[in-house]
């Protein structure tokens, strides 16, 4: 068998990491980095995409780009995300099978770039037509939208995505687009109020700033001047490459209503407002303090005497009784930024839900294809509640990966009887997770008495001193890491991909998530129809007195339904890979590669893929696709597929070490053997053509 081939030839380094030669994490890198340095980003590992960001635009996401990859083999061009896209939107197209691309990697990697790369293949391939045109415009434009609201600078991305999301697409039986569901995931509202040094709030306040007419702003009673809002970061409000007022034109087009459009702008100004209130201690006559506003210009309207009242007392209700109790300066404050988080993240989950009812689907759907894009994993400085959230959701996708890749992986192989000896992932990936801490966090929260972050932390620290192997009952290999040098108020975990220290402080309050009533009646009472409609349990003649669940005990309710969903789905992975950590073009940090390469078992990826077998098709459409390769089974062959195929093996002396008949499928060990049949083909194409240009000509 003759395996050079010009696809092969063509490559620069190795395209699928199968056939690298020899195997070691040095070569692995070196590949990559080959690749990189010639602008190749993507690379396979069998069928699983690798991602490196080029943190430029690369040429190659053309429509004629979009063109080349539509319809082709997986393995008949070089490594791109576009190939993936392509086999994956056809399984579903063809062989009914409803689809999912799991797109993981640190913060800053290419997650939402590749997301979007994805969606934006599938809409360029799938469907015609008037109708199905406006579907997909609905769906892509659902992402400016939810990225301005959801995204914002941070360190280690200057459009990071502060949620999580799910966007699932409906097609018909033909392929067609229908609609979508999107799901989101916890968003860090935390950055509200504050946000860490060189770091932004959410970019739709700088773009509303920035790009609103002068017009629009007045009405909003809203200056264009950032540094007039204390909610708005100044020391980084400028991101290079990032053209806020031209993103805030793209986020209008959505297709809201005016009135709706302007009742959300209303209330995105709100948030900024809210910013600026300020307190002032006033002394009552019992000796203690209260808080008032400071200057108000003027009467105050009824609307901001409700506000005001808010944020003066708190009334709590004890044994049927109704008890008003002040609030001094900081209680104030913390009321005031506990509203503006709620406020902005309702108005968040409230915009998805207006999405959703947009894109949603009336006819009967047949297919779906799931796309997961959600927060990378990320090490912050100092890390608090929302950084264990979103670290807690990567190891659950990690989980999933090695479950369905690896684990997944040999049981087709036991599945479809073919011989195989199992390897020893030696992997100490899998992870049961921080269940466990969020466990004891919900415990701590609902326990009666005085419970503060302290407390929370003196119980970890008290169960991890009881427990020699604390991880086991934590988690299984994340651990819980119990070192005295600890600052006082912080633990440690191992994830999977890092050791994170996290500050305890705000653990409580955040996963508590209360809001005082006070506060929910006063938006409820609000002249303002969305603002009234995101604070439902504010409405006095519906008191609720059970506990709403904990922000931990929902995300990972959420996160549990989510894994559960793709595990129904046949799975596309993508691993984004973050070259360096300078957010710069031309950089590929070894060190920093290496670390990802390990923690995303990148090599005991190709270790099963070689040990196993690279490449499978069902005897049918191999049988389709190479039969026109040999005499006996071209143009018809009558008989079971399965002997179709054996027949065409034979005829084509492919060794038969190289591959294996399973249940259902062929399976071949080596690319290789792939690129030799694709070659072959190719040529007999050639030749095809160029036999019936001759005829033709002889006609003439
Ligand atoms: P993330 O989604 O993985 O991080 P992004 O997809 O936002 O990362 O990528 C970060 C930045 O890298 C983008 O804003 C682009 O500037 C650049 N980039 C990524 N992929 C490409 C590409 N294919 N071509 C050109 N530039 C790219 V986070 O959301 O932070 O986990 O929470
Ligand atoms: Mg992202």
């Amino acid at each position: 068998m003759e395996v050079k081939t010009s696809l092969l030839d063509n490559m620069i380094g190795v395209g699928d990491m199968v056939l690298l030669e020899p195997l070691s994490e040095d070569s692995f890198l070196e590949n990559l980095k080959k690749r990189f340095d010639h602008n190749e980003i993507y690379t396979y590992i069998g069928s699983v995409v690798i991602s490196m960001n080029p943190y430029r635009s690369l040429p190659i996401f053309t429509p004629e780009k979009v063109e080349e990859y539509r319809n082709r083999n997986f393995y008949e061009l070089s490594p791109h995300i576009y190939a993936l896209a392509d086999e994956a939107y056809r399984s579903l197209r063809d062989q009914d099978k409803d689809q999912c691309i799991l797109i993981t990697g640190e913060s800053g990697a290419g997650k939402t770039e590749a997301s979007k790369l994805v969606m934006s293949y599938v809409a360029a391939v799938c469907g015609k037509g008037q109708e199905v045109n406006k579907v997909k415009e609905q769906l892509l434009q659902s992402n400016p939208v939810l990225e301005a609201f959801g995204n914002a600078k941070t360190v280690r991305n200057d459009n990071s995505s502060r949620f999580g999301k799910y966007m699932d697409i409906e097609f018909d039986f033909k392929g067609d687009p229908l609609g979508g569901v999107i799901s989101n995931y916890l968003l860090e509202k935390s950055r509200v109020v504050k946000q860490p040094r060189g770091e932004r709030n959410f970019h739709v306040f700088y773009q509303l700033l920035s790009g609103a007419s002068d017009d629009t702003l007045k009405k909003l009673k809203l200056h264009r001047d950032f540094s007039k809002y204390n909610y708005l970061s100044l020391d980084s409000a400028i991101v290079n490459g990032l053209d806020d007022a031209a993103n805030f034109r793209t986020v209008r087009i959505v297709g809201f209503m005016e009135d709706e459009v302007q009742s959300v702008l209303e209330l995105v100004a709100a948030v900024l407002k809210l910013g600026n209130i300020e307190f002032k201690p006033e002394s009552r006559c019992n000796g203690t303090d209260e808080s008032r506003i400071k200057d108000k210009n003027g009467e105050p309207t009824d609307e901001e005497s409700v506000l005001e009242r808010a944020f003066s007392y708190r009334t709590v209700e004890a044994k049927m009784e109704k008890v008003s109790t002040t609030l001094n300066v900081a209680q104030a404050y913390y009321a005031r930024d506990a509203l503006a988080k709620n406020l902005y993240s309702r108005l968040f989950s409230w915009l998805v839900t207006r999405i959703n009812e947009s894109i949603k689907v009336t006819k009967t759907r047949h297919k779906v294809m799931g796309v997961l894009d959600i927060y990378g994993f990320e090490i912050f400085e100092d890390n608090s509640f929302e950084q264990f959230i979103i670290n807690y959701c990567n190891e659950k996708l990690q989980q999933i990966f090695i479950e369905l890749t690896l684990h997944e992986e040999q049981e087709e192989y036991i599945r479809e009887g073919i011989e195989w000896t199992n390897i020893d992932m030696n992997l100490h990936l899998l992870s049961n997770n921080q269940n466990g801490i969020l466990a004891m966090l919900d415990e701590e929260c609902l326990r009666p008495g005085t419970v503060t972050d302290e407390t929370f932390l003196d119980k970890l620290n008290t169960i991890c001193a009881e427990h020699q192997h604390f991880e086991s009952r934590l988690s299984k290999n994340s651990k819980f890491l119990n070192d005295h040098s600890l600052p006082h108020n912080c633990f440690r975990i191992q994830h999977y991909a890092g050791k994170v220290l996290y500050r305890v402080e705000g653990f409580v309050d955040k996963n508590n998530d209360l809001l005082y009533r006070d506060l929910s009646q006063a938006m409820y009472k609000a002249n303002h129809s969305l603002i009234k409609q995101l604070f439902p349990e504010g409405n006095p003649s519906k008191v609720n007195l059970k506990r709403p669940p904990t922000a931990g005990f929902q995300f990972k309710a959420s996160v549990g339904t989510l894994m559960k969903n793709l595990q129904t789905k046949n799975p596309n992975y993508i691993r984004c890979i973050k070259p360096n950590d300078k957010k710069a073009s031309h950089i590929f940090t070894e060190s920093l590669v290496r670390h990802q390469v390990r923690y995303l078992g990148l090599m005991e990826n190709v270790r099963v893929r070689r040990a196993g077998y690279a490449f499978r098709q069902a005897y049918e459409p191999c049988l389709e696709r190479y039969k026109m390769l040999c005499k006996r089974t071209w143009p018809h062959w009558r008989g079971p597929e399965r002997e179709g195929v054996e027949v065409l093996m034979t005829d084509l002396q492919v060794p038969a070490d190289e591959f294996s008949y399973g249940r259902s499928k062929i399976f071949i060990r080596n690319p290789r053997t792939l690129f030799f049949l694709e070659e072959r083909r190719r040529q007999c194409l050639h030749d095809l053509a160029s036999l019936i240009q001759k005829i033709y000509r002889g006609w003439k």
